[in-house]
């Protein structure tokens, strides 16, 4: 099996930089690594790589040629790259059997968010290396955080649990807990109005056929007025941060205190 990571990220925060280290790392415990620099716009690279996009088109080139910008002309490259897939393929299949890949990419947003070669590039690697891809966003899970949960789940000593994202840790903390006496406006004003979170609150309520139930939800809580980067933050280490989170029975992802109304919670869960 193939083993390896793709390194994406905004620009500047340190892809390439991540990709020398881990590669010194695995080298000095005896892995063999091959960094491949799909980033047309790496310049001076600090790694030694195996596979370089450089070899196959060059960004000056394509900028002077094409008369486009930076990002443009990183577009190009990039479609250029889905075109000749065949060449990538190629040097890396020979690598592929005893390598540990890092692939380093480049930061532009619009390659990720509104345009397909990159996935498409990704997507036939996949197949043809046969590359069962996991994403990750790092950030681990404080030990408090998962036993304060199982307490509100199977003791109910909560209403509500409020996390957050220790930075300096790296890791979803414990940052309130609320009483099973206290009320959903307690809830409400737990949660900051710039700034994001994850809750769960443990929702009690009798049904029409006058039953008395429980339901835990979770809310993804990212007011508009949240710096770019917590919502970011947030948002890339939601799906690790729920892994841990059995028996949550709703999810919801609220900008505005509208979208977590009690109102919102009642119809959910009848
Ligand atoms: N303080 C600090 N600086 C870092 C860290 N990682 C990288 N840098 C610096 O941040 C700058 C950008 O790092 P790169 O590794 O080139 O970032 P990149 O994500 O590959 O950038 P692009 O390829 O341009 O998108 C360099 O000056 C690095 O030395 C870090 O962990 N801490
Ligand atoms: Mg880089």
């Amino acid at each position: 099996m193939v083993f390896g990571q793709i390194v994406i990220g905004p620009p500047g925060s340190g892809k390439t930089t991540y990709c020398n280290g881990m590669s010194q790392f695995l080298s000095l415990i005896g892995r063999k690594v091959a960094v491949v620099n799909l980033d047309p716009a790496n310049d001076a690279l600090p790694y030694e790589c195996a596979v370089n996009i450089e070899e196959l088109i060059k960004l000056e080139v394509v900028m002077s040629e094409c008369s486009l910008g930076p990002n443009g002309g990183l577009l190009h490259c990039m479609e250029y790259l889905e075109k000749n897939i065949d060449w990538l393929e190629a040097k890396l299949k020979p690598l592929s059997k005893d390598h540990y890949f890092l692939f380093d990419f480049p930061g532009q947003v619009e390659l990720f968010f509104n345009h397909d070669s990159t996935k498409n590039v990704l997507t036939k690697l996949t197949k043809s290396l046969n590359l069962r891809p996991n994403a990750t966003s790092g950030m681990g899970v404080a030990d408090q955080s998962k036993t304060t949960y199982h307490e509100l789940q199977r003791k109910k000593t909560h209403r509500y649990v409020v996390f957050k994202i220790d930075e300096l840790k790296n890791q979803v903390v414990v940052e309130k807990t609320g009483n099973p006496a206290e009320s959903y406006d307690d809830f409400l004003a737990s949660l900051p109005d710039n700034d994001c979170r994850y809750a769960v609150y443990d929702f009690d309520f009798v049904t029409a056929e006058n039953c008395q139930k429980s339901k835990i939800f979770f809310v993804a809580w990212s007011p508009d007025t949240s710096r770019v980067r917590a919502k970011m933050v947030y948002a890339t280490s939601k799906e690790r941060f729920r892994r841990e989170l059995q028996g949550i029975h709703y999810e919801i992802q609220a900008t505005d205190p509208t979208e977590v109304d009690l109102d919102v919670l009642r119809e959910r869960a009848d």
